[in-house]
C-alpha cells in the first residue's frame, strides 16, 4: 500500500461540489448502511451482460418521451416524463439533475444521459421511511438494474464516502481469489476509464457513465461524435 499515499485523497474522503452530489452521497450512505449484495469484484463483472441487456431495453422508454423523436430529451419532453413516472420533483431539482447528466450541455438528454439520470432518481428516491414500496418509478426491470448498480458500488466503496478511490479498486481486485486475476486487470482499466477528470475518485455519476459505454450505448446512436476529445 504505502508508496502511493493518497495525493489526491484527502483524508476525510471526496468532498462533493453540488447540492446534487452532496444528496447521491447522503442516498448511497443510507444505501450502504444497509449493506450490498455484492459479495466479490467478480460477482460485480458477472452482472455486465444482464446489466448491457437492461439498459438497451431502455430505449423504448427512451423514443416513448422522446415526443419529436429528435433523438434527444428536452427540459419540457423531461418534464412530462416525470409526471407520467409520478416523480415529483421540483423545477430546481429537475433542471439541477439535467445539468448534472447533459454533458454536452446542449440542453438535450441523449439516451445515454438519459439512463444516468434515471439511476440518480432512482437512487435519490429512496426514502428510508418508504423502503418497503414495491416500485418507485413503475419501471421494476430497470429499477433491479438500477438497484445492482448501487450494489456493485456500494461495494466498491469501502469507506462509504460515497466515491470510489483508486486503493478502493484495488482493494476490491485483492479480495479476488487469485485465478481471477484477469478481471483484476480488467478493473483497473475500468478505473481509469471511469475517472473522467482524472483526480483519482470515480462518483456514481463517472461510474453510471461508465457503464452506458462498456455495454455500448453510445455507439447506439452517434458515428460522428464517439469520441470527444478534451
Ligand atoms: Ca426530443
Ligand atoms: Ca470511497
Ligand atoms: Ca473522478
Amino acid at each position: 500500500m504505502g508508496g502511493v499515499v493518497g495525493k489526491d485523497e484527502s483524508p476525510g474522503g471526496w468532498i462533493p461540489e453540488t447540492k446534487l452530489e452532496a444528496k447521491m452521497v447522503q442516498a448511497m450512505q443510507r444505501k450502504a448502511a444497509v449493506g450490498t449484495s455484492m459479495r466479490s469484484f467478480n460477482s460485480v463483472i458477472l452482472k455486465f451482460p444482464k446489466i448491457d441487456e437492461s439498459l438497451r431495453n431502455c430505449k423504448a422508454i427512451f423514443e416513448q418521451f422522446d415526443s419529436d423523436s429528435n433523438g434527444a430529451i428536452d427540459p419540457q419532453e423531461l418534464k412530462h416524463c416525470f409526471d407520467k413516472l409520478e416523480i415529483t420533483y421540483s423545477e430546481e431539482e429537475i433542471s439541477d439533475l439535467f445539468e448534472a447528466c447533459d454533458i454536452n450541455e446542449n440542453m438535450g438528454m441523449k439516451f445515454n444521459e438519459f439512463i444516468v439520470l434515471l439511476c440518480l432518481v432512482y437512487l435519490l428516491k429512496e426514502d428510508p421511511s418508504a423502503t418497503q414500496a414495491k416500485s418507485r418509478m413503475g419501471l421494476p426491470d430497470l429499477e433491479a438494474t438500477f438497484e445492482t448498480l448501487v450494489n456493485a458500488f456500494v461495494f466498491l466503496d469501502k469507506n462509504k464516502d460515497g466515491c470510489v478511490s483508486k486503493s478502493e479498486m484495488v482493494e476490491a481486485i485483492n479480495e479476488t481469489t487469485s485465478g481471477e486475476r484477469s478481471s483484476g486487470r480488467i478493473g483497473m482499466k475500468r478505473f481509469e476509464e471511469m475517472d473522467w477528470d482524472k483526480n483519482g475518485m470515480v462518483t456514481f455519476k463517472e461510474f453510471l457513465f461508465a457503464f452506458t459505454r462498456w455495454v455500448g450505448i453510445d455507439e447506439l446512436e452517434d458515428e460522428e461524435d464517439a469520441e470527444e476529445k478534451v
